[in-house]
């Protein structure tokens, strides 16, 4: 099914050891993992095939594996909710779930020895982990007010859903597509705003209209690397809502077919669409396609900026409301998990919804439970209405679990914006993302401000240092952010951040600070 251009004598180590065995293998020798225990273990099976059940080995966390979920459109429910927290309350303080830059969630300080049991408790409430690591498609992102948007063009629910159900054939696992050459992202945008920062996946949907028809433009393209970072590109392409499946089930194929694979580095869609230019792309797509693709709308529906959700906001359904609450740097523990469920189910629906700026929102609450839930303690750590800084924070993972890591990221984050806020009075939400290394998990090309680790030398020292973004546009007229400054010290970095943000972002110092 899979082909691949280069002779197995030159296959990188990632492609050999998929040719030897499909990642997707482990998923039948659990049960003996659980029992040999993680030393035990082969150690490509561990430290890589792993990951195409979602279960991460930890370099920095021996025999504490990260377990990356599944959560399409980042809905899920309070008995889902429920279920992760009593998985992370086993592991006491190891144990903790951090939402993600894709509307995710991933849990921490999980033993081989509990996979088993952890995946009946998942099958048991419709949760999956499969296919979320490694080359494999990740978490399909979706508008986090889908359904309850009062602005709304396209509920993304079902599609996003229905997407996932094909690449992982319904959670189970589908060999299909368990090995392209490298991972895949795609997101659908439903909103006005372009909640799901489209333009920085492999392939994305904005709405648009096309002869008073309501469907999707499409771009093809965008990713970030250590190596290169590119904007999606149009495909020139528009499609009706039930034609999108379909699309991304081609564009799949011709991805794991024909995608790049001798060079890693190498190996993003983009690089195909490079080779062969756009317009060969699109009539490779074209071809394989039940239906003839057409050319795309002459504009998308992408007309207003970006909104964050926090706060509380009437819904589309008249008498109800959604919350978002800001977590500060996406991190949640077991209690918060639990608090989650109970406030969903008591106030709301029981659903809970997570965003690509690493909150939460809490939908359907009737107006008339609406002020006791902003009375919730809850609300006194998970706050609708955060200082500026805190409000737009995002930071990966850094180098408390992640052993790409150059830098320590989330806690510095969250001290250094403390300070700056205690300060600072500053006018207006300023987007700050982190990130640990040129990976670019938390996207600093999208923000105001940017931050990226490196390692960087003072006084004949090395030390933990940043390259500085800045100019990164969300929402309409979406575009990158550039490196405008490198290698600046951690320790020397907050009179620079405090400078930025009087000199561009209207900052004022505190009287007395
Ligand atoms: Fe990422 C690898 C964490 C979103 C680009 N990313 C990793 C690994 C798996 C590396 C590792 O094994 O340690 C990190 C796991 C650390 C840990 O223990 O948490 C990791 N990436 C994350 C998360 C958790 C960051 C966060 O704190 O939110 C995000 C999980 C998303 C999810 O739910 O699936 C995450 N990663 C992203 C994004 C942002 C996005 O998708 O919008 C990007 C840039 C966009 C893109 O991929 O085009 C991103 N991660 C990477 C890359 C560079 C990919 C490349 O083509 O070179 C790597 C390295 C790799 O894959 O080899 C990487
Ligand atoms: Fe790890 Fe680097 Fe990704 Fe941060 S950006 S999670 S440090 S791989």
């Amino acid at each position: 099914m899979t082909t691949t251009t280069a002779k197995p004598s030159t296959l990188n180590k990632f492609e050999k050891f998929k040719a030897e065995k499909d990642g997707l293998a482990v998923k039948s020798e659990i049960e003996q993992f659980a029992r040999m225990g993680w030393e035990a273990m082969d150690e490509t099976d561990r430290d890589h095939r792993l990951k195409w059940l979602g279960v991460f080995f930890r370099p920095v966390t021996p025999g504490k594996f990260m377990l990356r979920m599944r959560i399409p459109n980042g809905i899920l429910t309070s008995q889902q909710m429920r279920v992760l927290a009593e998985i992370v309350q086993r592991y006491g303080e190891d144990g903790n779930a951090d939402i993600t830059t894709r509307q995710n969630l991933q849990l921490r300080g999980i033993r081989i020895e509990d996979i088993p049991d952890i995946f009946n408790r998942f099958e048991q409430v419709g949760l999956t982990s499969v296919q979320s690591g490694m080359d494999n498609v990740r978490n399909i992102t979706g508008s986090p007010v889908a359904g309850i948007d009062r602005d709304e063009l396209i509920d993304t629910r079902e599609l996003v859903q229905a997407v996932q159900d094909t690449i992982t054939n319904s959670g189970q696992g589908n060999p299909e597509f368990t090995n392209l050459p490298r991972k895949f992202n795609i997101a659908i945008a439903g909103g006005r705003d372009n909640s799901v920062h489209a333009e920085i996946n492999d392939l994305a949907f904005l709405p648009a209209y096309k002869e008073g028809t309501l469907g999707f433009n499409v771009i093809v393209g965008g990713f970030f690397s250590g190596k290169r970072c590119e904007a999606a590109i149009p495909l020139n392409a528009w499609v009706e809502a039930h034609q999108v499946v379909e699309l991304c089930r081609v564009v799949l194929e011709i991805y794991r077919d024909c995608g790049l694979r001798a060079n890693r580095q190498k190996a993003r869609l983009m690089w195909l669409i490079d080779e062969w230019g756009i317009e060969k792309f699109r009539s490779e797509v074209d071809q394989k396609l039940s239906y003839p693709l057409q050319t795309a709308a002459p504009k998308d529906e992408i007309d207003w900026e970006k909104r964050d959700h926090i706060g509380v906001y009437p819904q589309k359904q008249e008498g109800y409301h959604y919350v978002g609450l800001h977590v500060p740097v996406g991190r949640l523990f077991a209690t918060d998990l639990f608090d989650l469920a109970r406030v969903a189910e008591v106030y709301g629906s029981g659903e809970i919804r997570l965003t690509v700026e690493q909150n939460i929102i809490i939908p359907q609450i009737p107006n008339s439970r609406l002020e006791t839930f902003l009375a919730e303690p809850l609300l006194q750590k998970f706050s609708t209405q955060p200082e500026p800084l805190s409000r737009a924070l995002v930071s990966c993972t850094g180098s408390q679990f992640c052993n790409f890591a150059l830098i320590e990221t989330k806690n510095r984050a969250l001290a250094m914006i403390r300070e700056l806020e205690a300060e600072l009075c500053v006018p207006q939400s300023v987007r700050i993302h982190w990130t640990g290394c040129p990976n670019s998990c938390g996207q600093p090309q999208v923000a105001d401000i940017g931050l990226m680790g490196t390692k960087t030398r003072k006084e004949g020292k090395t030390l933990e240092g940043v390259d500085l973004y800045m100019g990164g546009k969300v929402g309409k007229d979406a575009h990158l952010g550039q490196c405008v400054q490198k290698g600046i010290p951690c320790e020397d970095l907050k009179p620079i951040l405090r400078n930025l943000l009087i000199e561009r972002f209207g900052a004022t110092p505190k009287v007395g600070a």
